[in-house]
């Protein structure tokens, strides 16, 4: 006997194997415009301005996350998830949005909040709780803005996933053009968000992008534990949702192919998936060690392809940026941004019955006796001159 014959032909069959075949080279590839030294290997559709100001937010985001881990080392922020390597994700992602479109994003996409409109004063509030907190000291670590359509991100991984499709299908049945994206790690293709927030979207045409930023680790474990599947991206493909892999470590890869799963989703083509592959720099969190479980050599690979060097790089080679001009972006924000840490560091804190806000309409009788435990609590600690702001 010869070997098995596996036959396409069959009366309902909807899809053309090229068309499949297509998908999966995308699935399984990895995009690229420059590569690690700089050079351009891809097309791209992007004009010089463009160009600087994407390097700007990703030296701006890199900033800013050096001062939140120092801000968290000394007592003044709770927790912060450092971002560093990551910064072409968020940056590229969020700069193929339009600024009506919607992003649910995870808790590490600072170069995103940026774009999409909250500024370092804003997210400094925010994490240091201060008055001036547009939150009002809800959950650490996670950022968002109701006037630029910035949701804020959700404690359980994932979760946000869903919920962008379904403010995608809200814009659709409301005949809006507005597109939603959603970003999010390696770690949350493991829950079953992930999986019916892509059924649905693929079923449905939801116009909403799907951003998983494989940083290769979910705090401890690394993706090769968190899936069998060859790529992320491969997901995707099983749910009829177009799906691309694309160096996360490129921004001009991430914003070209995000770019274009954003005006799909706008002409009504429904959902795509975008794997960014990336690497986590830092620990998971101000409250991690990765010394413990992953081989701090690794970090030294990963230096070599730091995202902001690549695209410094870059345009060097295109000679859109001298190092002299570079050297003058990084001292101007680096002061602009101490300045706006000094500023927010100073700032009154949030009031204490703050935690009786936003939980329900009218305060619980046991919410309403453990605030006055608290008010006492804190009577005693100034009484004692123990008093900490
Ligand atoms: C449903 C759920 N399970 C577990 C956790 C604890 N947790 C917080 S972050 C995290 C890892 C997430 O990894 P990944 O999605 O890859 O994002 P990354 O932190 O790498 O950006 C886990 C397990 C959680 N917040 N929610
Ligand atoms: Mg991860």
């Amino acid at each position: 006997m010869g070997s098995r014959f596996y036959s396409t032909d069959w009366p309902f069959r909807e899809y053309s194997l090229d068309d499949i075949g297509f998908d999966l080279r995308r699935a399984l590839g990895l995009y690229r415009v420059i590569d690690e030294e700089g050079e351009q290997v891809g097309d791209f559709d992007v004009d010089v301005d463009r160009l600087l100001e994407m390097y700007v937010y990703m030296v701006r985001a890199r900033i800013l996350d050096d001062w939140l881990l120092r801000l968290q080392r000394v007592g003044k922020v709770a927790l912060h998830a450092p971002n560093k390597g990551q910064e072409a994700v968020g940056v590229g992602a969020a700069m193929a949005l339009d600024g009506g479109d919607w992003l649910f994003p995870s808790y590490r996409e600072l170069g995103a909040y940026l774009v999409k409109g909250m500024s370092e004063e804003e997210i400094l509030d925010r994490a240091i709780a201060n008055i001036d907190d547009i939150l009002r000291g809800s959950e650490f670590a996670v950022y968002g803005k109701r006037s630029v359509n910035l949701v804020p991100a959700p404690v359980p991984v994932g979760n946000q996933a869903p919920h962008a499709v379904g403010a995608a299908m809200a814009a659709k049945i409301l005949g809006h053009r507005t597109v939603v994206m959603a970003i999010f790690g390696d770690g949350a293709t493991s829950r079953g968000h992930f999986h019916a927030a892509l059924n649905f979207a693929g079923v449905f045409k939801a116009p909403v992008v799907f951003v998983v930023q494989n940083n290769q680790w979910a705090i401890s474990l690394p993706s090769r534990r968190q899936t069998a599947s060859v790529t992320f991206a491969v997901k995707g493909v099983a749910y009829g949702v177009p799906s691309v892999r694309v160096d996360g470590n490129d921004v001009l890869a991430v914003y070209t192919i995000a770019r274009e799963a954003v005006e799909r989703a706008r002409r009504g083509e429904g959902p795509t998936l975008v794997e960014a592959v990336t690497y986590r720099m830092g620990p998971h969190t101000t409250a991690d060690d990765p010394d413990k479980y992953r081989d701090p050599g690794e970090v030294k690979l990963f230096e070599k392809l730091d995202p902001i060097i690549r695209f410094k790089k870059f345009l060097y080679k295109k000679g859109f940026l001298d190092e002299d001009q570079d050297r003058r972006i990084w001292e101007e924000w680096s002061s602009r941004i101490e300045d706006t840490v000094k500023k927010c560091y100073n700032k009154p804190p949030l009031p204490v019955d703050v935690i009786l806000e936003n939980v329900y309409s009218k305060p619980t009788w046991n919410l309403l006796e453990q605030y006055e435990e608290l008010k006492e609590s804190l009577e005693i600690i100034r009484e004692l001159g123990l008093e900490v702001d």
